[in-house]
């Protein structure tokens, strides 16, 4: 048969076969694709049943290895191995040491409150006037009456001085040596009757009255006087003394 007596592709491949001793079993696809049905069904197995296969097997080996490093990886957290204790214990024993020192800071701001209460900071006293405690005291340089060195006082925002303890009458003694000083008390209003300038209540509080004193001598005696010596006569008012005015700090 002639070569352009084939009337097709098949009859052509049928005979190129049968020169090949018929070894060839599988043949070129064709342009027109008519001969694709054999290649199908040659990986359509492959297709339809080991790829899916892989893909779970593939899938289950993925799937199980995120399981496994999970696990591992709450056992880590939630179960701490030997060389967290120590580490633990280290915590536990700076919290102890900081909780000690935060107590002992705590002890020695409370002392230093106490003490800043006892002993406040302390507050100038005006030129030429002298502190003691937590007054200020203004010695005078010349003498007056009772009346004016009372009112010298006050129009220094101050009192003629109130003595309320045996500490104060040693601080006033050691600066009037140089001679008598009015003091805040009379019983001007009523004989007997001592008041001191500020209210301070006079049968409760300390008393300096030298010996036999007050003695009201001559009748006209009704202000008190603080003697060198740190102790009180009374005396006439309108007698010259030099005086001690006092106001707080
Ligand atoms: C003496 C005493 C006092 C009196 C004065 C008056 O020192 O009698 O009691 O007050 O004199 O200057
Ligand atoms: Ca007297």
């Amino acid at each position: 048969m002639e070569l352009n007596e084939y009337q097709n592709s098949d009859e052509l491949r049928h005979d190129q076969q049968k020169s090949d001793g018929g070894e060839q079993e599988v043949s070129k696809p064709e342009r027109d694709g008519k001969s694709a049905a054999p290649v199908r069904g040659i990986w359509s197995p492959f297709i339809s049943f080991i790829l899916p296969g892989l893909s779970i097997l593939l899938s289950l080996v993925v799937l199980s290895t995120v399981v496994i490093l999970f696990s591992q990886h709450f056992r880590e957290v939630k179960m701490p191995d030997a060389n967290f204790k120590p580490h633990h214990s280290q915590l536990k024993s700076n919290v102890t040491r900081l909780s000690e020192e935060v107590r002992s800071l705590l002890a020695e701001h409370k002392s230093q409150m106490s003490k800043q209460k006892e002993n406040p900071p302390q507050v100038q006293c005006p030129d030429q006037w002298r502190r003691f405690q937590q007054n200020c005291y203004y010695f005078s340089l010349v003498t007056k009456n009772y009346t004016d060195a009372q009112r010298s006082c006050t129009s220094m925002h101050a009192n003629l001085v109130v003595i309320n303890s045996a500490e104060e009458k040693v601080f006033l003694q050691h600066w009037t040596h140089k001679g008598s000083h009015w003091i805040g008390l009379s019983d001007s209003i009523s004989e007997g009757d001592w008041r001191w300038v500020d209210g301070t209540d006079y049968a409760s509080s300390v008393k300096f009255w030298s010996p036999n004193e007050p003695n009201n001598r001559y009748n006209v005696e009704d202000c008190a006087e603080l003697l060198v010596y740190g102790e009180w006569n009374d005396a006439p008012c309108n007698f010259h003394r030099y005086w001690i005015c006092e106001k707080s700090a």
